[in-house]
């Protein structure tokens, strides 16, 4: 090795890793190259070291130059390096975004949405309207006592309801309720009134299945008790009822009879020019009260029951109850 070096040798070593690099750099395929390149040209043991280096075999004036020269070739090759980078990074996202390229309007595997059950919707539209009359929602066990479904409504010993023919009796004293009644009663033995509440739920009778009739049904009832309520109240929370679920159609009350309530009517709509028996109602009989331990002298009100069933099909035009439980989709899918 010479002691000396010239300004000329170092100025064309200069201007060789100049060439040298601008092409390598201008050649490099990714973000590796390209940080290989910046070790191995700017890097503490790069090729611009070694000149730096060699540089203090210089006469002491000729340093300046070389050291100026060697200080822009090195911001030459950063600005080379970062263009260079930015470069092959906008390929690159341009590549992948072409490779995981996503077409949003292809067809998607269809899956149906589904929706409620006829009889859920009737249930729910029911509900809402006397929730939305002030009444909140109680539901209870349909596995029910003697006690519960039959005598604290004042259904005596041998009445016909308690027949082997209308209920399913499970044996020690257990039975199917054949009414949501039992509990509005259990409501009454745990809420002191005012109470309003609205008991959905599934009833349960020994009936043959024919076109109005099935062993498993659905029931609404309602349940007022207060101070001061008299069938006037009855009468005007069961016609705003009906009007709202049939529409604004004329409905009228009948007298009837329940073991429960004292006095009974049956309530009919005049639907499609016909009138339709839909439910029954009356005042709570204080006998039903006063085996509660409620004053019958303070509170009064009254109830009312609806077949869920009956209301879907009229709505709906559906003449055979079968509809409703054989999950026959062609026809469910109509809803
Ligand atoms: C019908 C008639 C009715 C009631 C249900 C009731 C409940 C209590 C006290 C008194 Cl806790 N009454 N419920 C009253 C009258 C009629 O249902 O045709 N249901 C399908």
């Amino acid at each position: 090795m010479s002691a000396t070096l010239s300004l000329q040798q170092l100025t064309e070593q200069l201007d060789a890793l100049e060439a040298e690099a601008a092409a390598a750099i201008g050649q490099a395929a990714d973000e590796a190259a390209l940080e290989d390149l910046r070790v191995g040209l700017l890097g503490k043991k790069g090729r611009l070291s070694v000149v730096l280096g060699a540089m203090g075999r210089l006469p002491g004036d000729e340093r300046p130059l070389v050291g100026q020269r060697a200080n822009v070739l090195k911001e030459q090759l950063q600005g080379l390096l970062k263009e260079r980078l930015d470069e092959v990074k906008r390929a690159a996202m341009a590549e992948r975004l072409e490779r995981e390229r996503i077409d949003v309007t292809a067809p998607c595997r269809y899956v149906p949405p589904g929706h409620r059950h006829p009889l859920m919707a009737t249930i729910e539209e029911i509900v809402d309207i006397f929730t939305g009359l002030g009444y909140r929602v109680a539901e209870g066990p349909e596995v029910e006592s003697d006690h519960y479904n039959f005598t604290a409504l004042n259904i005596p010993e041998h009445h016909p309801a308690r027949d082997m023919q209308d209920t399913f009796y499970l044996g020690d004293g257990h039975l199917l309720r054949t009414h949501t009644s039992p509990v509005q009663i259990r409501h009454l033995e745990a809420n002191p009134p005012p109470v309003r509440i609205v008991a959905p739920g599934r009833v349960y009778r020994r009936d043959a299945v024919d076109a109005t009739h099935s062993p498993v049904f659905h029931q609404v009832e309602v349940l007022a008790l207060d101070e001061g309520l008299d069938f006037s109240h009855l009468r005007g929370t069961v016609t705003t009822f009906l009007q709202q679920f049939f529409g604004d159609l004329p409905v009228r009350f009948r007298a009837s009879y329940f073991p429960f309530t004292e006095p009974s009517a049956e309530v009919d709509v005049q639907w499609r020019g016909r009138w339709l028996e839909v439910m029954g109602c009356g005042m709570v009989d204080p006998a039903v009260l006063e085996g509660l331990g409620i004053d019958p002298e303070r509170w009064s009100g009254f109830a009312a029951g609806l077949g869920v069933e009956r209301f879907c099909m009229v709505r709906h035009g559906i003449d055979d109850i079968r509809r409703l439980y054989t999950s026959d989709l062609r026809f469910l899918e109509q809803f």
